[in-house]
Parts: structure tokens; sequence; C-alpha cells
């Protein structure tokens, strides 16, 4: 069974989404960061070093398995679920420009909105996420096709850069984009991701 530590309005309510999406049966365990006894429970403590969410733990046959940060788990659940079909086979040609999207938002994105939210001055070429303006352009390049990242296919990628184009919006720092609005409306509008953003809120309280 797969055990997801989550707190709502979190980076956690993708990982809700990525399972609303699986079809696999999972279950949510609070874990209050704004709280200050938030990692004193010892599964989430052994899931995620930093004690941040989302992390998850999944116990099965051939043992348990505990693991934290949006991509590092959305790779894992869409590898040892493949079922799913959220993520290429390892064989198949798509599986780099998948990996590549896959580790765009922690590697990329994040860093870039952090750039944008603190005024921070970088070179472009010695910063690892190059900037936000060039990270802006790269993403609008990729969706250019559509209407997903991948193409015609949904991909778990969608599911971690889809929520961080909604939290771009949310924050205010989306730039106009028609390419990135209108991927912003099509991630928002699967089922999976209402359920998700439903649940988020009514297990929030
Ligand atoms: N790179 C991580 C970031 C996770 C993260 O920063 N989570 C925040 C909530 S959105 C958190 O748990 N903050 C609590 C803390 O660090 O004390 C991911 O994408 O999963």
């Amino acid at each position: 069974m797969i055990t997801l530590f989550w707190c709502p309005q979190t980076r956690a309510s993708r990982i809700l989404w990525l399972l609303e999406e699986m079809n696999e049966p999972f279950e949510v365990r609070l874990i209050d960061i704004r709280k200050p006894d938030a990692r004193s429970d010892p599964d989430f403590a052994a899931a995620s070093p930093m004690g941040k969410v989302p992390a998850i733990m999944d116990t099965t046959e051939t043992g348990t398995v505990s693991l934290a940060d949006s991509s590092a788990i959305a790779l894992y659940l869409c590898d040892r679920y493949p079922a799913s079909g959220l993520a290429p086979a390892i064989d198949h040609p798509a599986r780099g420009k998948y990996l590549y999207w896959m580790t765009f938002t922690p590697g990329v994105i994040e860093p870039a909105m952090m750039e944008r939210f603190t005024g921070m001055e970088v070179s472009r070429a010695s910063s690892g996420w190059g900037n936000f303006d060039t990270m802006i352009e790269v993403l609008e390049d990729g969706l250019r096709e559509g209407p997903w990242l991948m193409g015609e296919k949904f991909s778990a990628a969608d599911v971690l850069v889809g929520s961080s184009v909604y939290f771009m919006k949310m924050f205010g720092i989306l730039p106009d984009s028609n390419i990135l609005s209108e991927y912003g409306d099509r991630c928002s509008e699967r089922p999976a991701c209402v359920k998700a953003l439903a649940r988020d809120s009514e297990l929030g309280g």
C-alpha cells in the first residue's frame, strides 16, 4: 500500500494529483509542517531527510520503499506501477525527453521562481537553471506542439510541470503567455486534478 505524507496547500498536492491519475490504491497521512511536532512521525522521518512534504512509503511483498521529493517520487511510482501508462518504457526513445522534463521542476523551474521572488541577479551561463526568462522560453518551446510535453500522450512530467505552472500563476509570476495559460487550464481541467484539489481542500479542513 502506498502512503502519501501530505500537508494541504503544499507541493504534496501534486503527488495527490499523480496518484489520482494512476488509479492505484493509496492512503494519505497528514504531516502538518506548520506545527512544531510535524517531524515526530518516524515513518515520515525515515522517508524525508529534509522533513519536507511530499514523501511516500510504499509497502509491497518485496519490502518497504520510503522516499521524498516530488520528482523522485513521481519517477519511482511510474516505474514501479507501469500499468498507469504515465511514463514511457525504459527502452522507449521518448524516455530521454521524459526524464528531462521530469527533473525540470526541481532543477530549473523552482530555482528560477526563487530568482524571480527575490529579484536576484544571475548569470545565465553559470547558474544551473539559466534564468527565469530562459526557463519560460524553453517551457513554451516544449509545449508549442502540445497538447502535452510528450506530444499527444499525457505523462507524469505534465503533473510536475503543470503544477509548477499552476503555482507560478497563483503567485502572480506567470508571464502573459497563451501557450502556458492554455496548458495550465488543460492540466487543471483533468478529472484527476479536479479530484485531487477537492480532496486537498477537504482533507485540509
Ligand atoms: N524539492 C521538494 C520541495 C518540498 C518542499 O519544499 N516542501 C515544503 C512544502 S511546499 C515543505 O515541506 N516545507 C516545510 C519545511 O521545509 O520545513 C519537492 O519538490 O518535493
